[in-house]
């Protein structure tokens, strides 16, 4: 069994969005493409309270792009975004969410940032998704969405750490970018770890 995993294709991620991802639209029409394509597509939803520790208007005198230790974490500083039961924290207009069998929501708790759609980024709380997918028969897991070099990474990986077969949709992502290469980086660090590039078109075209 194979599952699509949807990472945070939101309003604030994409143009027009508190934490815009260029280009971050374009990965709408890769998604609903492909759900036709598996029994079980899955969407992560970055969900913060409105305190959250990785705003950093939740921290006085810091700069967005800066990074502090959140509760013995490094964390980069955001702008507001996704804050739960906000228009930002949906999932952006035109994504087939009809499709979807299962959300998990992740970032909920104002101490500790959850980048990957499976654990916090302290691997302390896991939001289910896991067990669900085992629980499913899921071996295989392709991976889109937003960001490259954030979500999509840190669910990548953590997926090939809990022994799945990890694919990802190269033209189904878009990265933030934060500095110059950072999206190159992430994708040979995904490489590096057994994670498999594949494109939307090849997913299509398979019978
Ligand atoms: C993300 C930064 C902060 C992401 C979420 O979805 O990649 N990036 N929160
Ligand atoms: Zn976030």
């Amino acid at each position: 069994m194979r599952a699509l995993i949807v990472v945070d294709v939101q309003n604030d991620f994409v143009p027009g969005g508190a934490l815009a991802v260029r280009e971050g639209d374009r990965v709408v029409p890769v998604a609903n493409g492909l759900m036709g394509r598996f029994q079980l597509v899955v969407a992560t939803q970055d969900w913060h309270p409105a305190d959250h520790g990785s705003f950093a208007a939740n921290h006085l005198g810091k700069q967005v792009g800066e990074v502090i230790e959140l509760n013995g974490f490094p964390q980069v500083l955001w702008p507001v975004h996704c804050v739960q039961g906000t228009r930002g924290a949906e999932f952006a207009a035109g994504l087939a969410v009809e499709k979807l069998t299962r959300v998990f929501r992740k970032g909920t708790e104002a101490g500790i940032d959850s980048y990957s759609g499976f654990f916090d980024n302290g691997h302390r709380r896991a939001t289910g998704m896991g067990d669900w997918l085992n629980e499913k028969g899921v071996r295989d897991i392709y991976v889109m969405g937003l960001a490259t070099d954030y979500c999509v990474k840190f669910t990548a990986l953590d997926g090939v750490g809990l022994g799945f077969n990890v694919w990802l949709v190269e033209d189904g992502c878009r990265g933030v970018e934060l500095r110059a290469g950072d999206v190159g980086r992430a994708v040979e660090e995904m490489r590096g770890a057994g994670v498999k590039m594949i494109r939307s078109a090849e997913i299509l075209s398979a019978a």
